[in-house]
């Protein structure tokens, strides 16, 4: 299998399957493909259909949608436990994670992914807040219902911790410090030594992203 990958220091999608097998000691590939080069579209257009990263290969097949990749990851290594057991925290670990996905666009477009940054907290907007908001309540729920089983949202690790990774990242940026619950998973999630290997090759690139440098 090989994942192909946009820069750690900025692309957020590629940062959940890549976590996913990081941390579930999956072994596989990995090609980096820097963003926002004149080449990037030819080079992507190769590895990926929709033209976006990431995107799994796997002998002829080719899984994209960072969600997807989570999924087919989890069907093919049913042993490595990727959502939870019980059929009730599976039903709300994939909404969790659906919502993730689809959502949280005011936080996505105002406080990107710069894995590598941090940086005085600054006001927020009310758009981001509300999505900070829903974000928070979501990692509270889950992990008072899991309090018990284990460390991660929903005890074990699962694919819906590496769905709000990024996340982690961006607080960790933009200086949101969850309280209580949420904000313990959060400083669990960024002490994790995949997080932490993924911060490894985010600070060995030297390319910019000049679109994502002028949000701060
Ligand atoms: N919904 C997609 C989003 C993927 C996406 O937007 N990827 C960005 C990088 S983080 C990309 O490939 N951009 C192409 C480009 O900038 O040329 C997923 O979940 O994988």
């Amino acid at each position: 299998m090989k994942i192909i990958l946009g820069n750690k220091s900025y692309s957020s999608w590629s940062l959940r399957p890549w976590l996913v097998l990081e941390h579930a000691g999956i072994p596989c590939e990995e090609q980096v493909i820097p963003l926002d080069l004149p080449t990037t579209a030819a080079e992507i257009a190769r590895s990926s259909p929709s033209g976006r990263v990431p995107a799994l290969t796997d002998g002829d097949l080719t899984v994209w949608e960072s969600l997807s990749i989570c999924e087919y990851l989890a069907d093919k290594y049913p042993e490595k436990q990727l959502w939870p057991r019980d059929r009730a925290a599976r039903a709300m670990a994939r909404s969790v994670s659906a919502e993730m996905h689809a959502g949280f666009t005011a936080l996505r477009t105002h406080c990107p992914m710069k894995f590598k940054e941090t940086f005085a907290p600054q006001p927020l907007s009310r758009e981001v807040q509300a999505d900070v908001a829903r974000i928070v309540a979501i990692w509270d729920e889950c992990r008072r219902r899991s309090e018990k089983e284990g460390p991660f949202l929903f005890g074990a690790f699962s694919i819906a911790d590496a769905m709000f990774a990024p996340v982690v990242s961006r607080f960790h940026t933009y200086g949101v410090k969850p309280a209580g619950v949420a904000g313990a998973w959060a400083d669990m999630m960024w002490a994790l030594p995949a997080m932490q290997k993924w911060g490894v090759g985010a600070r060995a690139e030297t390319f910019r992203m000049a679109r994502y440098d002028q949000v701060t």
